[in-house]
C-alpha cells in the first residue's frame, strides 16, 4: 500500500496506521496516549493530521492505499500544540520540572515550543506511595490509559482502571484500595509507559533518567527467560534497571525480580572479604590466606583419597565462562569428573528425556514460535509466577484465541483462562500423558505420515497404551474421563500445538519417564521438527542452568554434551586442554553428599548454590557438610550453606560480571558488568583462576571472551558463537556450528539428532510416586515457587520484595483448614517422615482438598527438611513435588 505524506511516498503493510506512515516518512508526532506495544485508543488528540479532507488522529486512522496525509501544515501544528497545551495546563507546575529529554511529556512540550510555565493546574489530588516499587502522583495523571492497557495487554494482570469523570479521571487499582493491596505484580510496565511521571519508581523521578552516568545492556540473572535489561547507574549505584525494548525475549517487558530486585547488591550482609573457620568461627582473612588454605586442603584430599575425593557443585547462577572454567579446573587441575550443577535438582530429567527422544538436550523450538501456536498444553508449570514474561506472552496468545489446556493439580494463574484444566493427582503424570496418547491414537488424532517416516517405537507404545483407557486413567489420576477426552481432542486437532512444561513434570520419582511420555504427544501429533507446532519446551529455571550444563558442568558430559566415556571426545578435549581427561563419570550431587557422609569425599567446593536450604532432606545435607574435612563456599551472602563451610569466598553478582548466559530456549546472550564488586569480592571467574594459581596450574582462558572461544573450539554445537558476534547480533541460539550462519532456533527440520535420525516414542508404564500418604501422613505436600521470591531467597529477601511476600505460606483448601481448625494467617506445623517446618496458613480455593502447597523461599521455615530422599530413577532429580505430611495447628 502506498501513502503520500507531505509529498513523500511511503509503502506500508496492511493494517498500518497513518502514524506508521508519518514515521516511515521521517516525521514525528506527539502521541501521548499511544505506545507501539498497545492497542491505540485515540483519546488524547495530540497526533492530529489531515487526510481525506478531515482532521484525524493518526494513531487510530488506518492507512489506505493512495491516501494523502498532511502533517506539517501550520494549522495542523497549531491544533496539535493546542491539544497538548490543553492537557498540560491542567497539570501542576511540577509536571514540567524534569529535564526536557527526561520524560516524554517534557520532551514533547519542548519540541512544540511550549514553555514550562503553561502547567498551572491546582493539583491536590494526592499520591499513593504505599507500594515499594510503583508510586502514583495523581496530579500528573492525564488519563491517557497507557498504564491500564500495559497492565492488561502486555502484563496480563488487569490490575488498573481509570476512575472518575471528565477532568478528574485518574488511574487507580481496580480493587479500589491502595496500590500495595492491589493485584499489581510489580512488572514496572505501567511506570515505563507513563508519559508524564504520574507513575514512577521510588528514587527515580522521570526527568532523572537522563542524568545517569552509566548505561549497561545486560541479561537478567534471575530466571531462565533471559530478559534483556538496561542498567542505569550513577556513582557506583544502580539508579534503575529497565527492560530493553529490543530484547529478543522480553521486548520491553520484565518482572519484579529483574526489574526491581537489585537492592541485595548493597545489603549490609553482602560478603566483601574471604572468611576462614578458626576455632569454630568464620573469621575474615585475606584472599591469599584463604586460597592457601583451600589449596592445602585440596592437596591433602587428593593425597588421601585420589582426585575423586574432591568434588565441585558449579552454579547455574554463574556465567557460561565461569562454569566452563570450573569444570576445566576439576578435570584438568584436580583430575576428576566430580562436577555437577543444580540442573540435577531441576530439569536433569528434561535433559535426559529430550536427548533420548530427539537427540539434543534442550527444548525443541523458540518462544517466538509460540506466537504461532493455536493450542497450548501447559504442564506442571506456573509461568505467571516463575517465568512472568513468558507467562504474559502465553496469556496474550490465549487472549488472542489460542486454546489452552493446563495440567496442574493447582489452579495456577493461567488455569483461570484454560479451556480444560486437568487437575491430576501429584505424581500421576505418566498415567495422564499415556491417557492423552491413548485417546489420540484411538481417535486418529495423530500424524500417520510423520509416524511412518520419522519415528521409532510406535508398536511398543501402541501395545502399552491399550492399558490406558480413559476410565483407568481417571482412576489413577483423578482427572474425569470427559476432561481427558476434551484435552486430547483439543491438542490432537490443533494445527500448531505447543507443549510448555515445568518442574511439575520433572521433580518426581519418575520424572524422566514423565518427560518421555509427554514428548510422545508431540511426536504422535507430528508437532516437532515439522514447522507445524512449537514442539515441546521445558521452562528451564535458573538464568543459566541451560548454560551450566552446555558448558559441561556435569559428571558425565564435557562441554557441548560429549560423553566422558567416549575416547574420541576425551581426546578432543585433551587436545584443547593439553591435559588428559578422566574417563570415569563423576558423582552427581546426591552422591557427593553420600560420599561425604561415608567419609570418602574429602573436599567439596560449592559455588553459588545454597544446598543446605534448597536440596531435599537438608538435615542430611548439613550432616554431609559437617563430615567433609574441607567445604569451600563461594557466595554473595552467608547462606545456610556458607554457615557450614570452612572457607567462604565472597563472590560478585550478575550485575557485576562479564560473560554470557544461555536462556531456556537455547539463546546465548551477553552479560556485562554495570558495577564493580564490593570490597574484596571477586567474580567466580577470577576466583577459579586464583585458586588454580594457588595450586600452580594455569587454566589459560585469560578473559571470558577467550574462554567462550576455547569452548567453541571444543564443542561443535557452539562453534559459531563468540562474544564479538553476540555484541553484534544480540542473541544467538545453539546449535550454531558456523559463525557465518544463524543458530537453529527451531530444531530437527531435516532429521532428529538421534543416532538413527528418528524421534523415539517411549513406552513408559505408570509407576506410583515414592511418597504416598498414610494414616500418619494423610496429606500430599507440593512445593514450588511464588512470584516475589527466588529459590533460597538469599537475594530477594534482601530487597523490598520482602514487603510483597514476607513469610512462607502454606496454601490449603478451606475444607482442610476447617478440618484442622486453621484460620487465615495461623501458624501451622507441617511434619513429614523426614522433618518439620513451621509455616503460615493461607486458605485457598486454588487447592484440592487433601493437597497442600508451599514455597521454599525462607530457609528458616525449614521446608526442605520435609522433602524426601526419593529421586528420579534415571537422573537423581529429587521428588520435590510429592511429600506425605500431616498438619498440626500452631508452632509445635
Ligand atoms: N519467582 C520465582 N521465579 C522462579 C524461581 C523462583 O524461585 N521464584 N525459580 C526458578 C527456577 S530455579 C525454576 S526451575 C523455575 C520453575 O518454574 P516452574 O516449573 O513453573 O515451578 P514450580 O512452581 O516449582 O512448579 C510448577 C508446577 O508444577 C505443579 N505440579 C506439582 N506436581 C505436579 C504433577 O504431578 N503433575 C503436574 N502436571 N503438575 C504438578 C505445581 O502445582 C506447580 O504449579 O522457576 C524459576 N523462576
Ligand atoms: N522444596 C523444593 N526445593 C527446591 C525446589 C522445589 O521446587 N521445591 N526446586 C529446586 C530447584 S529447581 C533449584 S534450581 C534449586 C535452586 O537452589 P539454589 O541454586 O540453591 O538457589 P538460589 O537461591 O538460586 O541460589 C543459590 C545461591 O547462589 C548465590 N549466588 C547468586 N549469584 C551468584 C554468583 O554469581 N556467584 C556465586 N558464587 N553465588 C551466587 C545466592 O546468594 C544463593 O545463595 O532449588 C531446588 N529446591
Ligand atoms: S507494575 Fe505491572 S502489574 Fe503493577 S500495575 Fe503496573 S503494569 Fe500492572
Ligand atoms: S522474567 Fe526472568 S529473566 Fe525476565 S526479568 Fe523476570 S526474572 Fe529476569
Ligand atoms: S496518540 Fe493519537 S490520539 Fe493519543
Ligand atoms: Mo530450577
Amino acid at each position: 500500500m502506498r501513502v503520500d505524506v507531505d509529498g513523500v511516498a511511503v509503502h506500508l503493510e496492511d493494517g498500518a496506521s497513518l502514524l506508521d506512515a508519518v514515521r516511515l516518512a521521517g516525521g514525528e508526532l506527539p502521541t501521548l496516549c499511544h505506545d507501539d506495544r498497545l492497542t491505540s485508543v485515540g483519546s488524547c488528540r495530540t497526533c492530529l493530521v489531515r487526510s481525506g479532507g478531515s482532521v484525524v488522529a493518526a494513531c487510530v486512522t488506518p492507512a489506505v492505499d493512495g491516501a494523502v496525509v498532511e502533517v506539517t501544515a501550520g494549522e495542523l501544528r497549531e491544533l496539535r500544540r493546542d491539544a497538548v497545551e490543553l492537557i498540560v495546563s491542567a497539570l501542576p507546575p511540577r509536571a514540567l520540572d524534569g529535564d526536557a529529554d527526561g520524560g516524554e511529556l517534557a520532551r514533547i512540550c519542548h519540541e512544540l515550543g511550549l514553555a514550562p510555565d503553561i502547567a498551572q493546574g491546582p493539583g491536590g489530588r494526592g499520591r499513593d506511595d504505599t507500594h515499594p516499587y510503583v508510586h502514583l502522583d495523581r496530579d500528573l495523571c492525564i488519563a491517557c490509559g497507557r498504564c491500564v492497557r500495559m497492565c492488561a495487554e502486555v502484563q496480563g494482570t488487569f490490575a488498573l482502571t481509570l476512575t472518575g469523570r471528565g477532568a478528574d479521571t485518574v488511574v487507580a487499582p481496580g480493587t479500589g484500595g491502595s496500590w500495595a493491596d492491589s493485584d499489581c505484580v510489580s512488572c514496572g510496565g505501567c511506570v515505563d509507559t507513563c508519559p508524564t511521571g504520574a507513575l514512577t519508581e521510588p528514587g527515580l523521578p522521570v526527568g532523572d533518567r537522563a542524568r545517569t552516568s552509566g548505561r549497561t545492556r545486560t541479561t537478567c540473572g534471575y530466571c531462565g527467560v533471559g530478559c534483556s535489561l538496561e542498567v542505569l547507574t550513577r556513582d557506583g549505584e544502580i539508579v534503575a534497571v529497565l527492560p530493553d525494548h529490543d530484547g529478543p525475549v522480553n521486548r520491553g517487558h520484565a518482572c519484579v525480580k529483574g526489574r526491581f530486585a537489585h537492592g541485595f547488591l548493597h545489603a549490609s550482609e553482602r560478603l566483601t572479604r574471604p572468611l576462614l573457620r578458626r576455632d569454630g568461627l568464620l573469621t575474615p582473612v585475606s584472599w591469599s590466606e584463604a586460597l592457601d588454605h583451600v589449596a592445602r586442603g585440596l592437596r591433602a584430599a587428593v593425597a588421601a583419597g585420589g582426585p575423586d575425593a574432591v568434588a565441585a557443585i558449579s552454579s547455574a547462577r554463574a556465567t557460561n565462562e565461569e562454569n566452563y572454567l570450573i569444570q576445566k579446573f576439576m578435570r584438568v587441575a584436580v583430575g576428576t569428573n566430580n562436577v555437577d550443577n543444580c540442573s540435577r535438582l531441576c530439569h536433569a530429567p528434561s535433559a535426559a528425556g529430550l536427548t533420548a527422544a530427539f537427540g539434543l538436550s534442550g527444548g525443541t523450538d523458540s518462544l517466538d514460535d509460540v506466537e504461532g501456536a493455536d493450542c497450548l498444553l501447559l504442564v506442571g508449570a506456573n509461568p505467571v509466577e516463575a517465568h512472568p514474561v513468558v507467562g504474559a506472552r502465553l496469556l496474550r496468545r490465549v487472549l488472542h484465541g489460542a486454546r489452552l489446556i493446563v495440567a496442574d493439580p493447582r489452579t495456577v494463574g493461567l488455569a483461570h483462562h484454560a479451556d480444560v484444566h486437568l487437575r491430576s493427582q501429584p505424581g500421576s503424570n505418566v498415567a495422564l500423558f499415556n491417557g492423552l496418547a491413548h485417546v489420540m491414537l484411538a481417535e486418529g488424532l495423530v500424524d500417520d505420515d510423520f509416524l511412518r517416516h520419522r519415528v521409532a517405537g510406535l508398536p511398543e507404545l501402541t501395545a502399552l497404551l491399550a492399558g490406558y483407557g480413559p476410565d483407568r486413567v481417571a482412576a489413577l489420576t483423578g482427572v474425569p474421563a470427559g476432561d481427558l477426552l476434551e484435552a486430547a481432542r483439543l491438542y490432537g486437532r490443533a494445527e500448531r500445538p505447543a507443549i510448555v512444561y515445568g518442574l511439575g513434570v520433572t521433580e518426581h520419582l519418575h520424572g524422566t519417564d514423565g518427560v518421555r511420555a509427554l514428548a510422545n504427544l508431540a511426536i504422535l501429533r507430528g508437532a516437532v521438527g515439522t514447522g507445524h507446532g512449537f514442539g515441546i519446551n521445558p521452562l528451564r529455571g535458573q538464568n543459566n542452568v541451560q548454560g551450566a550444563s552446555d558448558m559441561g558442568a556435569l559428571p558425565d558430559l564435557l562441554p557441548g554434551y560429549a560423553k566422558v566415556t567416549d575416547p574420541a571426545a576425551r581426546a578432543r578435549a585433551a587436545d584443547v586442554w593439553g591435559a588428559p581427561v578422566p574417563d570415569r563419570p563423576g558423582m552427581r550431587i546426591p552422591e557427593m553428599f553420600a560420599a561425604a557422609r561415608a567419609g570418602t569425599l574429602q573436599a567439596l567446593w560449592i559455588v553459588g548454590e545454597d544446598v543446605c536450604a534448597t536440596d531435599p532432606d537438608t538435615v542430611r545435607v548439613t550432616e554431609a557438610l559437617e563430615t567433609c574435612p574441607l567445604v569451600v563456599c563461594q557466595e554473595l551472602f552467608l547462606s545456610e550453606t556458607a554457615r557450614h563451610a570452612d572457607v567462604v569466598l565472597p563472590a560478585a553478582a550478575w550485575l557485576e560480571k562479564d560473560g554470557t548466559f544461555v536462556n531456556f530456549d537455547r539463546r546465548f546472550q551477553r552479560v556485562r558488568p554495570a558495577l564493580d564488586p564490593p570490597g574484596d569480592a571477586r567474580t567466580d571467574f577470577a576466583a577459579v583462576h586464583a585458586l588454580a594459581s594457588a595450586l600452580g596450574v594455569d587454566l589459560g582462558c585469560r578473559t571470558p571472551a577467550e574462554t567462550l572461544a576455547e569452548c567453541a573450539r571444543m564443542a561443535p554445537l557452539f562453534a559459531g558463537i563468540s562474544h564479538e558476534r553476540l555484541d553484534r547480533e544480540g542473541a544467538v541460539s545453539w546449535p550454531c556450528p558456523d559463525s557465518l550462519r544463524p543458530g537453529e532456533a527451531s530444531l530437527y527440520r531435516e532429521r532428529f539428532s538421534t543416532s538413527d535420525g528418528l524421534a523415539h516414542l517411549a513406552a513408559c508404564p505408570y509407576l506410583p510416586p515414592g511418597e504416598t500418604p498414610d494414616d500418619r501422613y494423610p496429606l500430599v505436600l507440593v512445593t514450588g515457587r511464588r512470584w516475589a521470591h527466588y529459590n533460597s531467597g538469599n537475594m530477594t529477601r534482601r530487597t523490598a520484595n520482602l514487603q510483597l511476600e514476607g513469610v512462607d505460606l502454606l496454601d490449603l483448601h478451606p475444607a482442610d483448614a476447617a478440618r484442622y481448625g486453621l484460620g487465615e494467617g495461623d501458624p501451622v506445623t507441617v511434619r513429614s517422615r523426614y522433618g518439620r517446618a513451621v509455616l503460615t496458613a493461607h486458605l485457598s480455593d486454588d487447592m484440592v482438598p487433601g493437597q497442600v502447597f508451599c514455597a521454599f523461599h525462607f530457609p528458616s521455615s525449614g521446608v526442605n527438611t520435609l522433602t524426601s530422599r526419593h529421586a528420579d530413577t534415571v537422573t537423581s532429580c529429587p521428588e520435590y513435588k510429592v511429600t506425605a505430611v500431616r498438619l498440626i495447628p500452631g508452632c509445635v
